[in-house]
């Protein structure tokens, strides 16, 4: 199984060990496509080498090819509401993975979406859980 997990770059990487955390445990159940967006070298300041739509492009081609959508939506992020529309709008399934914060409200596209699936969380061990519950095992 093809897994694709989307969190915030340019959002706000301050949830960027526990996305390396997550996508660690989401190689239990089959190939990460996108195991960069954890890694803790990859600012918010960009990636040298390489132009936006060489990102864009590559990018939508692991989203096409993949058989789940994994997305951590705490911290907004626009390239990651953008893929969520983008893989609902192909039929992927899409999990969303959200931990409530005071003084904070998720979008309501996302929020009210019918399409995904919205699950709150307040730490790994919830998250894994509910994680195992909704990805099959290969
Ligand atoms: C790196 C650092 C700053 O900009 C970059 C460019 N590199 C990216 N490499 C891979 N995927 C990216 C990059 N920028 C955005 N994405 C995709 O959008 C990832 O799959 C994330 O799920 C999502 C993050 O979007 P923003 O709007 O928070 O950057």
């Amino acid at each position: 199984m093809k897994i694709y997990f989307a969190g915030s770059i340019r959002g706000g990487r301050e949830d960027a060990n526990l996305y390396l955390m997550i996508i660690n445990y989401l190689k239990n159940f089959g190939e990460v496509l996108t195991e960069h967006v954890g890694e803790a070298s990859l600012t918010s300041f960009g990636e040298g080498g390489t132009t936006e739509e060489f990102i864009h492009d590559r990018d939508m081609r692991w989203l096409l090819s993949s058989d789940i959508i994994v997305a951590e939506v705490t911290c907004p992020s626009l390239g990651v509401g953008y893929e969520i529309g983008r893989a609902i709008e192909h039929g992927k399934k899409v999990i969303c993975l959200y931990r409530p914060q005071e003084g904070k409200r998720l979008s309501a596209m996302i929020a009210g979406s019918q399409d995904l699936i919205l699950e709150q969380y307040s730490d790994l061990e919830t998250a894994k859980k509910i994680i195992k519950r909704h990805l099959p095992t290969l």
